[in-house]
């Protein structure tokens, strides 16, 4: 899975980047220039954690999500040559994006649009990605028209990116129209920043998050959220991020004082699985623990081709166990002498939590 961190300058994304991804990238990186960062974060899994010390495989291996961090943009709604267009395309091969607003208030870090606002800035961003979606709407649209010959299939799709067109221009996202599953394909192929699912992180300063202090249009920023279908989370991504840099035994401490439960990466993986639709089922074995991504739904046969094209190929059987059957238990003997332990057929849908062996012959 791929997520994109957008945002004004200086609101926090490089932050939240190293946050989830562990790495020093803040120091380094300037003040929106050059190219995105990219990094992986590890989907921390209490799941895996059991089986692993279960299993004593070799190897454990957690789902993964990659973030891109693009370089900020400085205004929104003035200025159509911002540049904002061209930061954005950069996460357009992502499968959702994170809204980076900034609530924390400092004298010391400059806020691109004057004030503390978040309710604003996600709404100017938001206008942002509706431009450059407009402006590769017309662009598609007057390619179709110069070409020599104008096929049915053009039309239609002439037809499919005026609807689209109208949505934008109307205050909405293409994420947001009724579509029939063709045409969603079809839309897919163009990656419009207005068709992926997003969330919102608000980055509060650490008297916010303890509830101490608000932050300016608090309320109004729900409502947007709402009225967008994008969902918020709150993070207090510096505090955090100087947390995640202490040593292990002092983290927990911190993390506890300040009455942080989940670390960033938990909460924002957590969200975005939602979002998306996805759940995990894990796998188990002396070489390896894992635990591996899919949309919900999923059948048993489609879930073993996550895992190699063979074993969907040659699928037999899948042998399944409810991870709260073998935590409760302890041993895969006692969940098979309750008769826990099921064998089930290609179509079997997968539940998240599921751990899965699966026969095949090939
Ligand atoms: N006081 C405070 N400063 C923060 C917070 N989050 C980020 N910053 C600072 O804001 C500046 C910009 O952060 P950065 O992550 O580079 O933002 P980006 O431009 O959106 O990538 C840096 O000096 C950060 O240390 C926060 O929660 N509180
Ligand atoms: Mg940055």
């Amino acid at each position: 899975m791929k997520i994109g961190l957008i945002g004004l300058n200086q609101t926090g994304k490089t932050s939240l980047f190293d946050l989830l991804t562990g790495k020093e990238s803040a120091a380094l990186a300037g003040g929106g220039k050059g190219t995105p960062n990219v990094g992986t974060g590890v989907v921390p899994d209490e799941r895996i954690d059991f089986l692993s010390e279960l299993c004593k495989p070799k190897k454990t291996t957690y789902a993964k999500i990659e973030f891109t961090d693009v370089a900020g943009f400085s205004t929104a709604d003035k200025a159509r040559n911002s540049g904002a267009a061209k930061f954005l395309n950069d996460v357009r091969p992502c499968d959702a994006l994170v809204h980076v607003l900034r609530a924390f208030d400092s004298d010391s870090v400059i806020h691109s649009l004057g004030a503390v606002n978040p309710a604003r800035d996600l709404e100017s961003v938001e206008t942002e990605m509706m431009f450059a979606d407009l402006e590769m709407i017309e662009k598609r649209i007057a390619r179709i028209n110069a070409g020599k010959k104008v096929t049915k299939e053009h039309t239609e799709e002439i037809e499919l990116l005026q609807r689209c067109f109208s949505q934008i221009e109307n205050g909405g996202s293409i994420k947001d129209m009724e579509l029939p599953e063709s045409e969603r394909i079809a839309i897919r192929g163009y990656s419009f920043l207005t068709e992926k699912p997003r969330l919102a992180v608000v980055n509060m300063d650490e008297s916010q998050w303890m509830g101490s202090k608000s932050w300016p249009n608090k309320e109004a920023l729900q409502v947007l959220c709402t009225s967008l279908s994008v969902p918020l989370i709150e993070l207090c991504v510096a505090t955090e991020l100087e947390i995640s840099r202490l040593p292990e035994d002092d983290r927990q401490l911190f993390m506890e004082d300040l009455g942080i439960e989940q670390s960033g990466i938990s909460v924002l993986a957590r969200a975005a699985y939602r979002l998306l639709g996805l759940i995990s089922f894990m796998t188990i074995g002396s070489d390896e623990v894992r635990a591996w991504t899919i949309e919900d739904g999923t059948v048993a046969r489609v879930a073993a081709g996550k895992i190699h094209t063979d074993i969907e190929r040659g699928f037999i059987r899948a042998e399944v166990v409810k991870f709260g059957d073998l935590r409760e238990l302890g041993t895969m003997a006692k969940v098979k002498e309750k008769g826990l332990f099921k064998l089930e057929g290609k179509d079997y849908v997968v539940i998240d939590g599921d751990i899965i062996n699966f026969r095949f012959n090939i």
